[in-house]
């Protein structure tokens, strides 16, 4: 070892490792992903804008479309005045077409098909995975990463969400839920900031107060009122005075600028596998440094599958080649079980093809989880067993192969175009059929091919017959 810490042990002073994720301008967002040529364009999301309508609000807008003044939850017609639809002003010789955007109507169907995507990856990357809105969710990776490893790992965590859904996120790091939400807004679009522990209130001495978690622009007005201007100036107020204000919500308010929130990230859903990476402090050929850091890794997944009463059918390890390349190979077992020792086996006898190669970091990890808490297998007859061995090479996360994406056409009636040459591509598509066209083809996949009965493991099915390993 060489005195790094693994994961699971790490803590400085206790705290989590906190991630909020949150989309960008998540239905522009989307409408650009079956639409791409609306990308760099003002985009309008809402209902309400067609001839005749007069009643409806704007759902979100595009970065481009915000500076023009236009944002969620506006009056669609504000939304106009400040951003006229191009096909309203294209044939207006008065009006200025540069000066204009486009407008599309929501599909939730479809933007909760892109969500899943989204979600699915971040079931894959944490163990604890808390999913709040559509957009949005809390993951913490405490046990999974040390704080040195954090930026590394949420900025491969937005490229593989990028790469493999092709939708851009926010993402924050920091010690608690609070901090993290703010962080993960501080710098977007495509944010990435992390706030390590004991620098949580230096992060926010000079925000605005209403970018606190909890305050909005009543509170922030209010705030104001008593000479609050940012969070910093939250941190130092009396508390009495803002208790005596606020009530409840004002000590909440307080505590969160102060960087205090015990609140603890409660996982939604079942995760469909548990993975420990590790890197080592620089790329390493010693065997015995290689083969110890897996069978550490190895002991932590295992436990942490048998405490959250997982038992498991895939064990595989990643290995990370210099400069970024990563391996994944897997061994599938003929049933689930929960056996320690074989985990630790299997991932040793993985990395043998790896001896001799430099590593950089090493990963394991235990998929086609089952839940169904049913008797397990024995290991009886195990070394007869008729396990397959999987294996794949990818440049990206653990277990996950790049996937290009397939955009569909758009309806060529709703749309605002054609009205230049940039947007001639907008023109003559057909109608798009919901998220349905999207489906299965391009969600991420599993290089292991394992997919399906994470998907069963997920919605909390049992995968099939947890059969005694004795028959095989
Ligand atoms: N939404 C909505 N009405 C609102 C706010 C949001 O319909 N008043 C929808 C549209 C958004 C989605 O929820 O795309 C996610 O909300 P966010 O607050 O995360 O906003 P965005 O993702 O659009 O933008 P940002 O980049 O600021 O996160
Ligand atoms: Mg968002």
């Amino acid at each position: 070892m060489d005195g790094e810490r693994l994961p699971g042990t790490q803590t400085d002073d206790g705290a989590r490792i906190v991630t909020h994720v949150d989309m960008d301008c998540f239905y522009a967002a989307c409408e650009r992903l079956r639409e791409p040529a609306l990308d760099g364009e003002p985009l309008v999301v809402g209902m309400g804008f067609e001839p005749g309508e007069t009643i409806g609000a704007v759902a979100t807008a595009s970065y481009e479309a915000r500076e023009y003044g236009v944002d969620s939850a506006m009056a669609i017609s504000e939304a106009l005045e400040r951003l006229p639809r191009k096909i309203d002003v294209v044939d207006d010789p008065d009006r200025d077409v540069d000066e204009a955007g486009f407008y599309r109507p929501v599909d939730m169907s479809y933007y909760e098909s892109v969500s899943s995507e989204v979600k699915a990856i971040l079931q894959e990357r944490a163990d604890v995975v808390r999913e709040v809105s559509i957009d949005e969710a809390y993951l913490d990776v405490s046990d999974e990463i040390r704080w040195e490893e954090a930026e590394e790992w949420a900025e491969q965590l937005k490229s593989d969400i990028e790469d493999a859904v092709g939708v851009a996120a926010s993402v924050g790091v920091a010690p608690t839920m609070s901090a993290a939400k703010v962080a993960s807004d501080h710098d977007k679009p495509d944010g990435l900031v992390v706030v390590e522990p004991g620098e949580v209130r230096d992060f926010f001495a000079d925000l605005p107060v209403d970018e606190v978690h909890g305050v909005g622009p009543v509170t922030a007005a209010e705030l104001s009122s008593l000479g609050i201007e940012t969070a910093g100036d939250l941190a130092d107020a009396d508390p009495d005075t803002l208790a005596d204000r606020f009530g409840e919500r004002g000590m909440e308010i307080y505590r969160y600028a102060r960087g205090e929130d015990e609140r603890e990230v409660t996982p939604r859903g079942l995760p469909k596998s548990l993975s420990r990476e590790s890197a080592f402090a620089s790329a390493t050929s010693d065997e015995d440094a290689k083969r110890d850091r897996v069978r550490s890794l190895a002991d932590s997944v295992a436990d942490r599958a048998t405490s959250k009463d997982a038992l498991y059918q895939t064990i595989g390890i990643k290995v990370v080649t210099p400069p970024y390349d990563v391996h994944t190979r897997a061994h599938s077992l003929p049933g689930p079980v929960d056996e320690p020792s074989l985990v630790e086996e299997v991932a040793l006898d993985l990395l043998e093809e790896f001896e001799g190669d430099r590593v950089r970091k090493v990963g394991v990890r235990v998929s086609k989880l089952s839940f169904s808490g049913g008797d397990q297998s024995s290991l009886d007859g195990f070394e007869s067993a008729a396990g397959s061995a999987e294996s794949a090479d990818s440049t990206s996360s653990f277990e996950r192969e790049r996937s290009s994406h397939e955009t569909s056409p758009t309806n060529a009636t709703t749309d605002d175009g054609p009205v230049s040459e940039g947007q001639a591509s907008l023109d003559g598509f057909e109608a798009m059929a919901d998220g349905a066209d999207r489906s299965d083809d391009d969600s991420p996949t599993d290089s292991t091919g394992d997919g399906a009965d994470d998907e069963a493991a997920e919605s909390g099915r049992s995968s099939e017959g947890q059969s005694t390993l004795g028959e095989f």
